[in-house]
C-alpha cells in the first residue's frame, strides 16, 4: 500500500469510527432518559469495533471483489460494529424500536434471528443502518451494524464464536448438538426470566423508605 493509499483508507476508517461515536451516544441518551423518567434502562451495555483493515481485504476477497475502499465502502457493511446487549427479549424490541424512530437513521435491513434462530442456535436482532456524520467539508452516510441481544443470547454467542473458530467448519456433530440445546436453554431462560420479570412488577413498587 503506498502512502496515498494508507490515508485514503485511515481516512474512511476514521468515518466509521465517527459513526460509531454518533451511534453510542443515541444508545446512551436513551438509556440514560429512560432511566430518568422510567427508571428503568433497557440496555445493559453497548460494545463497539471497527473491522480491522485485515479483515476488510479478507472479506473483499472472499466474496471475489478487488480490493479497494469503494468496493469496501460499498459492500462491506459490517465495517463498523455496535453490539447491544439488554436485560430482557422484549427490550430488544424497544431498543430497536426506538432507533427506527429516529429521524436520522435509516433502517436498511433487518434480520430478526430471535424469531427466526440461525439453524446452530444462534439469536439475535441484526440492524443494517445509515447514519450521517457531518464532517467540515461534507456529510457523509455511514452503515453501521448493529446486533441488539439478550446477556443471555449474548453468552452463548460469545461462547460459540471461540467454538466455532476451534473447528471452522469441521465441528464435530456431538459439540454442535450440544451448542444447539444450549441455544434452547438460553431462549428457555430468557423466556422465564421475563416472567419473572412480569410477577416482580405484579408486586408493585416498594415505596421509598425515610432515613
Ligand atoms: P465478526 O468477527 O463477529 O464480525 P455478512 O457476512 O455480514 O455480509 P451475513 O453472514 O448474512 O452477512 O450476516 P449476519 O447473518 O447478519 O451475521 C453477521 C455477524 O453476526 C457475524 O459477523 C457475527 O458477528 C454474527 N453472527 C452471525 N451468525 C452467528 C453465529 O452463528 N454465531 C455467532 N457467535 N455469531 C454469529 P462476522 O463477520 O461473521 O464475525
Amino acid at each position: 500500500m503506498d502512502k496515498q493509499m494508507v490515508f485514503e483508507w485511515a481516512a474512511m476508517l476514521m468515518s466509521y469510527k465517527f459513526a460509531l461515536d454518533e451511534m453510542s451516544t443515541k444508545l446512551t441518551i436513551l438509556n440514560e432518559e429512560l432511566q430518568f423518567v422510567q427508571d428503568y434502562n433497557p440496555i445493559e451495555h453497548v460494545k463497539t469495533r471497527i473491522k480491522s483493515p485485515e479483515s476488510i481485504v479478507e472479506k473483499l476477497k472472499r466474496k471475489g471483489l478487488e480490493v479497494s475502499k469503494e468496493n469496501a465502502a460499498a459492500h462491506i457493511r459490517d465495517i463498523a460494529g455496535v453490539r447491544v446487549i439488554c436485560s430482557f427479549s422484549t427490550d430488544v424490541y424497544s431498543v430497536y424500536e426506538m432507533i427506527r424512530r429516529q429521524g436520522d437513521v435509516k433502517v436498511l435491513e433487518m434480520k430478526d434471528y430471535i424469531k427466526n434462530p440461525k439453524p446452530n442456535g444462534y439469536q439475535s436482532l441484526h440492524l443494517i443502518i445509515e447514519i450521517p456524520i457531518f464532517l467540515s467539508e461534507r456529510i457523509e452516510h455511514v452503515n453501521v451494524e448493529i446486533q441488539i441481544r439478550t446477556i443471555a443470547m449474548d453468552f452463548w454467542a460469545s461462547l460459540e464464536h471461540k467454538i466455532y473458530y476451534q473447528f471452522h467448519e469441521d465441528m464435530p456433530e456431538s459439540i454442535r448438538d450440544e451448542l444447539k440445546e444450549t441455544a434452547d436453554m438460553i431462549a428457555m431462560l430468557d423466556k422465564r426470566m421475563l416472567g419473572l420479570k412480569d410477577e416482580v412488577q405484579r408486586f408493585g413498587t416498594p415505596q421509598p423508605t425515610l432515613m
